[in-house]
């Protein structure tokens, strides 16, 4: 109906798990689990399921997050209910240790399901990957790059892309680690730190004082220590407010560019937190669904096995149309899906903004000043490349 059709000579595999949708962060917080249900909507009603290979997740087992994450996180992390029992039992120490329970990381129902099932998403896809059974993989659920090896962070409890980047790893020499969330992918860049087989990169919003989470400036590039295979293996690029698609665009295509020609990935795992877009409700970035994608498209274009995970992103609806919008893209239907979101796409109400046809890539906020000075942009890749020189070719 829409000209969805199978592409042909590769495979697209989707992770989902409906459950996962259904746990809530608490009525305030920014992180809704359910705009992974508007986001499936959506792509639903473009057909696209027709065009690819739909799993449901499984939960990921302990011994798989343990891979990562250390015991007694994972075992407070099961144990733990909404509301901590006696809190005077533990003194409230152990959620302090793993910054549990405040209100970026809440304690709720089923928490440990929701962990899981995110992480198997992501665990399914990589190994789908491995196989050769898929060229692209999709785990939208997972991206939940600032959760630590013994600690959660930042709306993450579990690190579903170290899990799926050390499945990669079994299989791949060097995977390269791309991350487009407005936030720095701190996570992801500690756990592979001193390893010259995953270089990370991440694009995000610095500001050391005021950011979330303050860290990722642009001569953090890994360990110091020359002598640390790691040396040079973590690439920032730190922005400032109001970046439009014209000149993330051009950085996103220079330095990935530079990285895959000097560090020669065998495959790629790209963080596509939606929290970039404009209007985002936490962001500060001014990029369009369109801009946002062309990274997706930029990666799809290498040829190299890919995995695409979600991540940030709080004004639900924006995030619904970039990820069914890069689902496209994966799929290499994008030049054929119809801009205008389809009438019968459930919670169409969600879409409709003012009297105007709610399309695919309109996406309303105001646009933020541009704080980027091209200038600044120019000097960043210019370090990116001065790094990668440090690189064994
Ligand atoms: C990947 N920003 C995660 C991004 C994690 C950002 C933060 C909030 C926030 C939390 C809320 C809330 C909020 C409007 C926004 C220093 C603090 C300041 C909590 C109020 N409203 C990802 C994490 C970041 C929770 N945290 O990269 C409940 O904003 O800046 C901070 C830390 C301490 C805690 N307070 C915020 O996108 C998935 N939190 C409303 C209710
Ligand atoms: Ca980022
Ligand atoms: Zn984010």
């Amino acid at each position: 109906e829409y000209g969805i059709v199978r592409p042909k000579g590769y495979n697209v595999t989707f992770h989902t798990n409906p459950e996962m949708e259904k746990h809530h962060f608490g009525q305030t917080h920014p992180m809704k689990p359910w705009r992974l249900t508007l986001s499936k909507s959506l792509i639903m009603s473009y057909g696209m399921p027709y065009a690819m290979n739909n799993y449901i997740a499984r939960t990921a087992t302990y011994e798989e997050l343990n891979d990562y994450h250390s015991q007694d996180y994972l075992d407070y992390l099961g144990t733990v209910l909404p509301e901590p029992v006696p809190r005077d039992v533990d003194g409230g120490t152990n959620e302090m240790r793993f910054n549990l329970g405040g209100s970026d990381c809440p304690l709720f129902e089923g928490l440990y399901d929701y962990c899981s099932m995110s992480a198997g998403g992501s665990l399914d896809a990589a190994r789908k990957v491995c196989n050769k059974e898929s060229d692209i993989a999709i785990s939208w659920g997972g991206g939940l790059h600032h959760a630590k090896k013994m600690e959660a962070s930042g709306f993450c409890y579990i690190n579903d892309i170290v899990l799926a980047i050390l499945q990669l790893l079994r299989c791949y020499p060097r995977v390269l680690y791309i991350d487009i969330d407005v936030h720095h992918g701190d996570g992801v860049e500690e756990a592979f730190y001193s390893t010259d087989r995953v270089m990370t990169c991440s694009f995000h919003k610095y500001d050391p004082v005021s950011f979330f989470p303050g860290t990722g400036a642009l001569d953090d590039n890994g360990p110091k220590n020359e002598y640390n295979p790691g040396a040079h293996h973590a690439i920032n690029v730190p922005l400032n407010d109001g970046i439009t698609d014209e000149q993330y665009g051009w950085l996103f295509e220079n330095v990935i560019g530079s990285i895959v020609e000097r560090f020669r990935p065998s495959a790629i795992a790209l963080q596509c937190g939606a929290d970039s877009l404009a209007g985002d409700r936490l962001g500060r970035f001014n990029l369009q669904v369109q801009g946002h994608g062309q990274c997706v498209a930029f990666c799809k274009k290498l040829g190299l096995p890919m995995i695409l995970f979600g991540g940030g992103g709080y004004t639900p609806r924006n995030v619904a149309r970039a990820w069914t919008w890069e689902t496209a893209i994966a799929l290499g239907v994008d030049k054929k899906i119809n801009p205008v979101i389809p009438q019968h796409t459930p919670w169409r109400e969600h879409f409709r903004q003012e009297e105007l046809l709610p399309t695919l890539e309109q996406i309303l906020g105001d646009p933020k000043p541009n704080k980027n000075p091209q200038k600044r942009i120019l000097e960043i890749v210019q370090h990116v490349q001065e790094q990668l020189r440090f690189v064994q070719h």
